[in-house]
């Protein structure tokens, strides 16, 4: 039994989402809504003792940090792999999820903005311009990257989602919900379309999710 600990707009549940429906595991999702503080509550924090989503429970083992349970997936459920053969590949690819993970995704998240609002006073539009420039200055270089890569194809490498597209995907559901446009990228936009043409990606929308409103 896997439970997965979720928020439906949470940029790092949506990657785990789609990392566990690619390995087609059925996962039972239990909603922390992070709008009313319940990650912050004892009954979470002695699940996750940062008060973070996402967290999976894997027969009573607890699973923390997005990218350390990507990777602990990828180990367990080989078929079908988030990377390349090729060590140069992977190391390629893990370069475009660590783009988005580690250089936008961090300082656009909620607690951030949070202590921008509580302690400087940011309004909700300097809020908007805090989360477009990591964005913009993300996705520009990523969009270069992509554009000048012989290897990337219907996805960010090959014809094949990587991890590169599991974490790309929710950082540009994010971007739109920062009213960003995206068509200012067009290898990012295409690729972004070609994965939600797919199940995995579909279901794992924050849409699609049962704490969606
Ligand atoms: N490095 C962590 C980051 C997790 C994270 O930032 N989660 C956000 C939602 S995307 C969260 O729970 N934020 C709560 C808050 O900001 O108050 C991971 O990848 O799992």
């Amino acid at each position: 039994m896997i439970e997965l600990f979720t928020f439906f707009r949470s940029g790092t549940s949506h990657r785990l989402r789609i990392a566990l429906a690619l390995k087609g595991l059925d996962v039972d999702h239990i909603p922390v809504d992070l709008r009313t503080e319940e990650h912050s509550k004892a009954s979470y924090t002695a699940i996750h003792p940062q008060g973070l989503v996402p967290a999976l429970k894997v027969d009573q083992k607890v699973l923390i940090q997005s990218p350390a349970i990507i990777e602990w997936l990828e180990e367990t459920y080989p078929e079908p792999s988030f990377l390349p053969k090729d060590l140069f590949d992977r190391q390629y690819v893990r370069s475009l999820a660590s783009l988005v993970g580690c250089d936008i995704h961090p300082v656009n998240n909620r607690r951030i903005l949070e202590y921008l609002r509580g302690n400087f006073n940011a309004n909700e539009e300097q809020i908007l311009l805090w989360c477009a420039s990591w964005i913009v200055s993300g996705f520009d270089a990523l969009e270069t990257i992509l554009a000048n890569d012989r290897k990337s194809g219907k996805f960010c490498f090959g014809d094949h989602p990587t991890l590169a597209d599991i974490y790309l995907v929710p950082q540009v559901e994010s971007a739109r919900r920062f009213k960003i446009d995206i068509c200012r990228w067009p290898k990012i936009q295409a690729i972004d379309e070609m994965c939600l043409s797919l199940p995995a990606f579909i279901n794992a929308a924050p849409s699609k999710q049962k704490d969606a409103s």
